[in-house]
């Protein structure tokens, strides 16, 4: 479909409308006909509404399995404390978020590194796609691109990263820092 990417380029601007509307001051939102659409899980699953390919992806909640539905809800986690630590970062000290934060991300990133394996074989094997695993793939990817965290001991999430990363989709979308001209 259709589609232009806008990014944000102070994302510490405390204007609502350079987040599209969104009133919590982040990003992701989806703008169409019918206006701001806030929040990832939102966008996703409009997304995968008009592709018409539900059967195909696994979204967050689908699979009863414990061992999957804790691995959402860490991934989650591990993501917003990367947020904070970062806005911390931008502020001028990451000391600034309490001490909790990072060691609450690594213990969830050690979780994930865990049980990883065991995730990916409770995940149905006709999926073409699962929230669970892209989500994963960019938060562990991100942490180094921003230099948050160095993630190489985490070994079975590097390996698991080695190979969702040699999807086309992945390699097309590497992070990098947008830029206004
Ligand atoms: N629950 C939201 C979280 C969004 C979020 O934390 N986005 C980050 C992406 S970098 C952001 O906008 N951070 C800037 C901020 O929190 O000020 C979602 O899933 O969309």
């Amino acid at each position: 479909m259709p589609h232009a990417f806008r990014p944000v380029l102070d994302i510490t601007s405390l204007d609502a409308a350079t987040y599209g509307g969104n009133p919590a001051l982040k990003v992701p939102v989806l703008l169409d006909a019918d206006g701001p659409l806030v929040g990832t899980e939102n966008i996703c699953q409009e997304l995968v509404r008009r592709s018409q390919t539900r059967s195909m992806v696994v979204l967050r909640g689908d699979v009863a399995d414990r061992v999957v539905a804790n691995a959402e809800e860490m991934t989650l986690h591990v993501m917003s404390a990367e947020v904070s630590l970062i806005l911390a970062q931008m502020a001028g000290d990451d000391r600034l978020a309490p001490p909790k934060v990072r060691r609450s991300l690594e213990n969830g990133l050690g979780y994930l590194n865990d049980s990883v394996d065991r995730v990916l074989e409770a995940l149905p094997a006709d999926r073409t796609l699962s929230f669970l695993e892209v989500a994963l793939f960019c938060v562990v990817t991100h942490l180094p691109f921003r230099q948050v965290l160095d993630v190489a001991s985490y070994a079975r999430l590097k390996a698991f990263c080695d190979l969702f990363g040699e999807r086309e989709s992945a390699q097309r979308t590497e992070y990098r820092f947008d830029a206004s001209s």
